[in-house]
C-alpha cells in the first residue's frame, strides 16, 4: 500500500496555519500532527496548553480568527473577575476558554494523561486528524534573558517579548518521554512525509528536537523530513523569531533555519520572496507561497509539499 500518513510537528500560531492547510487538503484520517508543550504552564490553579488548545480550536472552527489564540465569540466576566479580586488578569482566559482549561486540569488531577484527554476532546470536536502533545511529560520552556530566567509566557505574553534573550533552555526534556506514536510515526514504512511547520524554530519547535529520540528518529525516517522557512525577506511572518536570531547572533535567513535543524533535514521550502536566497543552503529547495493569509494558500502550500516529498523519494 503506498504510504499515505502525514506527520506534522507543530507549535505557535505560525504553525497551526499549516496543519489546517493539510486538514483540508489530505484525508484528515491520515494526519498526525504532534504539538509543541514547552509553552505550556500551570495558572490559576489550570494547565494552560496553548499550542494544543490553539490547534484544536483551529482545527474544529472554533479559534479566534484574529488573535491566533483562545475561542472565537468569547467573553471576559472571569478574568475581569479575578482582577476586581485583586488577581493577576495579564494572562487573558476567556469565559469559554477557561472550560477547556478546567476539564483538563481535573483530568489530569484525576490521573488521566495528557494525551488521553486532548484525544477525547479532539474526537468530542469532531476532529478527524490526530493531535498530540509531544510528550506526557511535563517540558518548560524557559528564556533566559538580560533580566533573569522567564517562564515562557512571561516572557511572551507578560512582557510581550521585549527582554534580550540569551538562551532558550527546556526544563524536563532530558528526562521526557516523545509521544509513543511519534516515534512509530517517524519510523513507519506508511509515513508518505514529516513536515516541520513554519513555527519559531528556536521556540516552537526545539523542544520537540530536545526530546531524547526524536532527532535519531527523524534521521532515521523512511519519509522525507521537510521544513518550511519561518522566515521571509529576512524578516519573521509574525512573533519573535527574527529578534531571537538576532539576539543569539544567528543571521537572520531562512538558510539559517535550514542550518539549524541539521543532518536530518531533506527538503527546505522558501517563500518565493526569498527565491534568490537559497545559497548556502544544502538540502533540496522548493520555492512556493508560504504567506498563509487564505485558506486556499494554506491548501496549495499542503498540496506542494505533498509534492516536494514525493518527488524527493525515499532518502
Ligand atoms: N497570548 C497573548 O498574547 N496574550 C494573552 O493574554 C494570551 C492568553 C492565552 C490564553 C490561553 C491560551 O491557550 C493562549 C493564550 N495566549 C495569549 C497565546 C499564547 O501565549 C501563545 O499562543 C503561545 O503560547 C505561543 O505559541
Amino acid at each position: 500500500m503506498r504510504p499515505a500518513e502525514i506527520v506534522v510537528l507543530s507549535g505557535g500560531i505560525g504553525g497551526v496555519k499549516l496543519v489546517q492547510g493539510f486538514a483540508e487538503t489530505v484525508d484528515p484520517g491520515t494526519l498526525w500532527v504532534f504539538v509543541n508543550t514547552g509553552d505550556d504552564f500551570d495558572h490559576l490553579g489550570l494547565r494552560v496548553c496553548p499550542d494544543l488548545d490553539t490547534t484544536l480550536y483551529t482545527l474544529s472552527g472554533l479559534a479566534d480568527p484574529e488573535r491566533g489564540w483562545g475561542r472565537r465569540d468569547e467573553t471576559w466576566q472571569f478574568i475581569e473577575a479575578v482582577k476586581g479580586l485583586g488577581g493577576p488578569d495579564w494572562f487573558r482566559l476567556g469565559d469559554r476558554d477557561l472550560a477547556l482549561n478546567v476539564l483538563r486540569s481535573d483530568a489530569l488531577r484525576s490521573g488521566r494523561s495528557l494525551s488521553e484527554f486532548i484525544d477525547a476532546i479532539r474526537r468530542r470536536l469532531a476532529i478527524d486528524a490526530r493531535v498530540l502533545p509531544m510528550s506526557d511529560d511535563d517540558v518548560r520552556t524557559r528564556v533566559d534573558t538580560q533580566e533573569g530566567r522567564l517562564s515562557f509566557q512571561e516572557y511572551f505574553v507578560g512582557r510581550q517579548c521585549r527582554p534580550v534573550v540569551e538562551r532558550i533552555v527546556f526544563a524536563g526534556a532530558a528526562s521526557a518521554r516523545p509521544q509513543p506514536e511519534l516515534l512509530e510515526k517517524l519510523a513507519s514504512p506508511q509515513t508518505r512525509a514529516v513536515i516541520i511547520a513554519p513555527s519559531n524554530p528556536y521556540l516552537s519547535i526545539d523542544p520537540i528536537l530536545a526530546l531524547p529520540g526524536v532527532p535519531a528518529a527523524l534521521r532515521g525516517c523512511p519519509a522525507p523530513v521537510l521544513a518550511v522557512s519561518p522566515i521571509v525577506g529576512g524578516d519573521s511572518v509574525k512573533g519573535p523569531t527574527a529578534k531571537i536570531m538576532r539576539e543569539l547572533s544567528i543571521p537572520v535567513s531562512a538558510a539559517a533555519v535550514a542550518a539549524h535543524y541539521g543532518d536530518w533535514l531533506d527538503g527546505f521550502v522558501l517563500d518565493r520572496r526569498d527565491a534568490d536566497r537559497s545559497e548556502g543552503i544544502d538540502v533540496p529547495v522548493r520555492v512556493c507561497d508560504t504567506l498563509m493569509h487564505t485558506l486556499d494558500v494554506k491548501r496549495q502550500l499542503a498540496r506542494e509539499l505533498l509534492a516536494f516529498a514525493d518527488e524527493l523519494g525515499r532518502p
